[in-house]
């Protein structure tokens, strides 16, 4: 059976695009249909690289209305929450795996008036979220090792993707499944067939060179099943 959700949204992710010419981007995307932005936010500890943080999100607020949903890959999570919502951030989701991460970290995100959410490196077990589902709107499944951007698509998300759609059904709940990680075109459709409500666009799909692709929201969206704008 298939359980393609009525809309797919598409969200590119900002660590891909030209950094320097940042509100142009946006508004080509904006342009384009996107229906969020993604923002990784890293600190060296969790992962080893380092990406975006508070300031970044506040320069993207005023340049943007599109809303950003934050992916915070830190260790610690609680310390960036009040910060992004600060700064503008319209959802966000803490890693499960992640020393100090506890529930409150949800409750907290939920307080700050942001969407909570929770993320899942690829290994990591579904039941982990199990508990969990009555209080987050969106789970962000990895499809990749967090981390860096343009990597390969890890086949086994697709089957999770699956399977946490049957955990998600008999809480009645509409919590949103985000994936983040090596989508192609080609695989957008298949995660839309499984019960992904949201996906992140990166370099394997709507950058090119750290450029933003004119026209390739539009492509994902029309791959995903939705109709272009
Ligand atoms: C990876 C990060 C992701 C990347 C995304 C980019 O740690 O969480 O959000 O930005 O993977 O997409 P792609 O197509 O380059 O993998
Ligand atoms: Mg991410």
């Amino acid at each position: 059976m298939l359980r393609r959700p009525a809309t797919v949204r598409i969200g590119p992710s900002l660590m891909c695009c030209d950094l320097a010419r940042v509100a142009e981007e946006v508004s080509a995307m904006e342009a384009d249909g996107a229906d969020f932005l993604h923002v990784d936010v890293m600190d060296g500890h969790f992962v080893p690289n380092i990406t975006l943080g508070e300031d970044f999100v506040r320069s993207v607020s005023l340049a943007s209305r599109l809303s950003q949903e934050v992916h915070l890959m830190v260790t610690d999570p609680d310390r960036f929450v009040e910060p992004m919502a600060r700064a503008g951030a319209k959802a966000c989701s803490a890693h499960v795996e992640a020393e100090g991460f506890t529930p409150d970290v949800v409750k907290h995100i939920a307080e700050s008036g942001m969407r909570p959410g929770v993320a899942l490196r690829p290994a990591t077990p579904l039941e982990y979220v199990g508990e969990l589902l009555d209080r987050v709107d969106q789970v962000l499944l990895m499809s990749v090792e967090p981390g860096f951007a343009g990597q390969r698509f890890l086949p086994e998300a697709l089957e999770r993707v699956w399977d946490l759609a049957d955990m998600i059904a008999p809480t009645g709940r509409a919590v949103e499944i985000k994936v983040d990680g090596g989508i192609t075109f080609e695989i957008a459709a298949k995660l839309a067939e499984a019960g992904a409500g949201a996906l992140v666009a990166g370099s394997s799909s709507v950058f090119s060179d750290h450029r933003y692709v004119p026209g390739s929201v539009r492509e994902m969206r029309a791959a995903s099943g939705g109709r272009t704008p």
